[in-house]
C-alpha cells in the first residue's frame, strides 16, 4: 500500500505528533510506503531531531516527508489518502484522486464521548464522486482503537523494572547527581507536559510541603514559571525537547505525569503509572464534555478523578487541586490509583491498535473498489 498522510499543524505539537505516530507505524508495522506532507517543518523538528525545517522533500526513517507549502509538489496520489483531522488535501491533489479513487480517511480527534462508535468508519460522499469515510480513535472495540506499537508492554516492563536503566536514561537527558541521589533515596517524580494556564501555584504549593520529597521535570519552555517556586523539598529540573519514543520513556520513569493533548495523554496511559491529563482548551468549554466523557471510562479512585476535574475547572482550578491533590497522593487512593492505572493500560493493550485497525479498514476498502 502506497499512503499519503496530510497534517496540518493547527497548534503546538499534537497534529505532528499523531501523524508521525501512525506514519511510523504504518511504514514499519505494516509495511506501507508512507508519504508525510506537513504543513509547518519547525514543528515537526522539534519532536523529530533529523527532520529539517526547510526542505520541500525529504526522507526521514525510510518516510518521505514532503513540505505541504502554498504550492506543494505534483505527486501522484497513493492507495489510500489519509487527512489528520479535517485538513483538506490541496485541491489539486484531490482532482488527481478522480483518475484512480484511493481509499479516503479523515482521521479524527480522539474523544471518549459514546457518539463516536456510532460515527466510527462511516462514509460521506462528495458532489464529484469521491466517497471520504471517517475513522475515529476511541477507548472502545467499536471505534478505531489507540496508536500503540507492538511489544510496548514488554519494552515498558523491563524498563520499568531495571533502576540502573531509568538513572542512564535521566542521566542521558541531562539531570544532574543531586537529583539522581534524590531519586535514589525516595524522592517522587513527577513530569510536567502542560498547557500555560495550570493551576501551577496550586500544584507548587501541595508538593512543596509534602513529606516525600519530588522532582518535578518539564521541558524547556513549558510552564516557564516554574524555578521560584522550588524549595527543598519540591526541586525542579528541565529537560529538552526530546524524540517521541525518548518522551514515552520519559513517562515511563515518572511517578505521576501530567500531560496535555491528544497525544501525550495517551502516552502516559500507555506509562501504566497514574496521570493527569490536561486537556486542551475549546471555546464554550466544549472540552468539558470530553473531559467527563473520558473519566467516565477511567475507573481512578474519587480523589484522582476529583484532582482531575480541578485541574481542568474552568474557574477556581487553584483551590480545588490544593485540596484535592494531598488526597489523591495519600493512602489508601494512591495505592489504588496505581493499580488502576496498570488495569487500564492492560485492558487496553488487549485490543488492536489504530494502525492496524486503520490498516485492516484500508484493504477492505480496497476490496470493494
Ligand atoms: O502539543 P499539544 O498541546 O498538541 C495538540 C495540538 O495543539 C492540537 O492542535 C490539539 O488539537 C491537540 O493538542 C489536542 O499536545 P499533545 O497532543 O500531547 O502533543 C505533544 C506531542 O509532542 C506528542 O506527540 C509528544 C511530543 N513530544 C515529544 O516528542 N518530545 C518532547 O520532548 C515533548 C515535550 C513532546
Amino acid at each position: 500500500m502506497r499512503a499519503d498522510i496530510f497534517c496540518r499543524v493547527i497548534d503546538n505539537f499534537g497534529d505532528i505528533g499523531v501523524c508521525w505516530r501512525l506514519a511510523r507505524r504504518l511504514a514499519h508495522g505494516r509495511g506501507w510506503q508512507v508519504r508525510l506532507w506537513v504543513d509547518q517543518l519547525p514543528a515537526f523538528a522539534r519532536i523529530q531531531p533529523g527532520i529539517a525545517a526547510d526542505v520541500a522533500l525529504q526522507r526521514y526513517a525510510g518516510i518521505d516527508i514532503v513540505h505541504w507549502s502554498a504550492e506543494p509538489p505534483t505527486l501522484a496520489p497513493g492507495d489510500v489518502v489519509i487527512e489528520a483531522f479535517a485538513c483538506d488535501p490541496p485541491p489539486a491533489f484531490v482532482r488527481a484522486m478522480q483518475a484512480s479513487p484511493p481509499a479516503w480517511i479523515n482521521l479524527e480527534y480522539l474523544s471518549a464521548e459514546p457518539w463516536v462508535e456510532g460515527c466510527h468508519g462511516m462514509p460521506s460522499r462528495r458532489p464529484d464522486g469521491l466517497v471520504k469515510h471517517f475513522f475515529f480513535p476511541g477507548f472502545t472495540p467499536a471505534t478505531g482503537g489507540l496508536l500503540r506499537e507492538p511489544g510496548l508492554s514488554a519494552e515498558r516492563d523491563e524498563f520499568q523494572a531495571s533502576g540502573p536503566a531509568r538513572e542512564a536514561f535521566l542521566q542521558g537527558l541531562g539531570l544532574g547527581k543531586a537529583h539522581l541521589d534524590g531519586l535514589r533515596h525516595g524522592a517522587r517524580l513527577v513530569t510536567l507536559f502542560c498547557y500555560p494556564h495550570a493551576p501551577l501555584d496550586a500544584l507548587a504549593q501541595v508538593l512543596s510541603q509534602d513529606r516525600q520529597p519530588t522532582l518535578l521535570m518539564a521541558p524547556e519552555g513549558v510552564a516557564p514559571g516554574l524555578e521560584p517556586l522550588a524549595n527543598d523539598a519540591l526541586q525542579v529540573a528541565r529537560v529538552p525537547f526530546v524524540a517521541q519514543p525518548d518522551f514515552d520513556r520519559l513517562l515511563w520513569c515518572a511517578d505521576l505525569n501530567i500531560v496535555r493533548g491528544e497525544d501525550s495523554f495517551v502516552r502516559a496511559a500507555w506509562a501504566a503509572r497514574p496521570f493527569i491529563w490536561h486537556i486542551y482548551p475549546q471555546q464554550d468549554d466544549a472540552h468539558q464534555v470530553k473531559l467527563q466523557a473520558w473519566l467516565a471510562r477511567y475507573p481512578a479512585p474519587d480523589q484522582a478523578q476529583a484532582l482531575i476535574r480541578g485541574w481542568n475547572a474552568s474557574a477556581g482550578a487553584s483551590a480545588r487541586v490544593a485540596a484535592a491533590l494531598p488526597a489523591a497522593l495519600a493512602a489508601p487512593a494512591w495505592a489504588a490509583w496505581q493499580e488502576m492505572a496498570r488495569a487500564w493500560d492492560e485492558a487496553q493493550a488487549a485490543r488492536a491498535d489504530l494502525a492496524d485497525n486503520l490498516a485492516d479498514f484500508c484493504a477492505e476498502l480496497a476490496k470493494k473498489r
